[in-house]
């Protein structure tokens, strides 16, 4: 019996994430080849292994939300997006994933990382060393080069780059709260808590992984962003619940699955973890805590993923997730725009219980 619905003579159709992908390829040469500047073969050889390395390997989530929640917007008023539209959807997630490519090299040479994407960090690489350090501020550059191309005179583009450079403010503001509040911490580990843990994480991870996505969709789709500011908080709180399993995996995450070898401990950092267990230790137990924190010998490290352990973390966290899960689902349902819910809830179970 034949097949319902497409002919039996029509290709399969792309799925998004295909789609997604081969529009790089189209970025990617038409960087190598901007007019604007004359590159010799090494040069283009080495920003094509640049990109390649730093802005492929990872789960694309930002990316492709921008395309899912500008799809979800159309099939609000009952269209599809042309091929012109998921074309730019495409760009705009580009756009993000580039964004994010430039503040994870950078990221990895300030938290002394070791691997990212199952690969050594590229700051890691002999050849790379601190040229990295360029290579990021080039990536950051590639994004208004790849917008200036296609958005320049469009009625959102201002509003768009301007978008880019707010959050761009935020993240790195939250880098600098991150590498700050790190320092502190060497001399006094009773620095850290929730609400300075809070502030850290909104400002380094929701703007740019949760807002800016569907930010993009809704300029895109011509609406104002100051109409979209509960929907702004709720992304916010996404972003932190994310950035609580980042830290979570961090130590308790299989490094296979999440591709990169936890350094929180090692590295004094003002985990969602050390947090929680700040707050329950007793006396003695917040002294094996402070004399093993920070520490890069495997032994103080496995010290403090025993306390954790002691104070059944796993279990605590486990108690956290499922009530951000609920508040945010009660958030979400509030909203008026049944469009808004679905880009919502589609965010929500893409990274709820996630596991990398
Ligand atoms: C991530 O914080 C924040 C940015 C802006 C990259 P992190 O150092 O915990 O991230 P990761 O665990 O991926 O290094
Ligand atoms: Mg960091
Ligand atoms: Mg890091
Ligand atoms: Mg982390």
């Amino acid at each position: 019996m034949a097949a319902e619905g497409a002919g039996a003579s029509e290709p399969p159709a792309e799925t998004a994430a295909a789609t997604f992908r081969r529009v790089y390829d189209t970025l990617k040469a038409e960087l190598l080849q901007d007019p604007s500047f004359d590159f010799n073969d090494d040069a283009v050889q080495w920003i094509e292994s640049m990109l390649d390395y730093n802005v492929l390997g990872g789960k694309l989530n930002r990316g492709l939300a921008v395309v899912d929640s500008y799809k979800l917007l159309k099939a609000a008023g009952k269209t599809e997006p042309s091929e012109e539209e998921l074309f730019l959807a495409c760009i705009l997630g580009w756009g993000i994933e580039w964004l994010q490519a430039y503040f994870l090299v950078l990221d990895d040479i300030m938290d002394n990382s070791q691997t990212r994407r199952g690969k050594p960090c590229w700051f890691r690489l002999p050849k790379v060393g601190l040229i990295a350090i360029n290579d990021g501020l080039v990536l950051r550059s590639q994004i208004s080069r790849m917008f200036r191309r296609y958005f320049f005179g469009k009625s959102y583009y201002v509003d768009l780059l301007d978008l880019f450079n707010e959050v761009e403010f935020q993240t790195t503001s939250g880098q600098l709260l991150d590498q700050i509040t790190t320092n502190e911490g060497r001399k006094n580990l009773n620095k850290y808590n929730v609400h300075v843990y809070r502030r850290i994480v909104e400002y380094k991870t929701a703007y740019y992984s949760f807002y800016l996505p569907v930010a993009c969709a809704l300029l895109f789709f011509g609406e104002r962003l100051d109409d979209y500011v509960q929907v702004k908080h709720i992304l916010v709180e996404m972003g932190v619940y994310f950035q609580s399993q980042d830290d979570y995996l961090d130590c308790f995450g299989e490094p296979e699955v999440i591709g990169k070898i936890g350094s929180d401990i090692e590295e004094f950092k003002c985990s969602w973890l050390f947090v929680q267990a700040l707050e329950r230790a007793d006396e003695k137990q917040k002294k094996v805590l402070f004399e093993n924190y920070g520490k890069s010998d495997p032994a103080c490290v496995a010290k403090v993923k025993d306390l954790y352990n002691e104070l059944d973390l796993q279990r605590v966290f486990s108690e956290y997730e499922k009530e951000s899960y609920g508040s945010l689902i009660s958030a979400i349902e509030a909203q008026p725009k049944e469009a808004v819910r679905e880009v919502l809830k589609s965010f929500l179970h893409r990274i709820y219980k996630r596991s990398k």
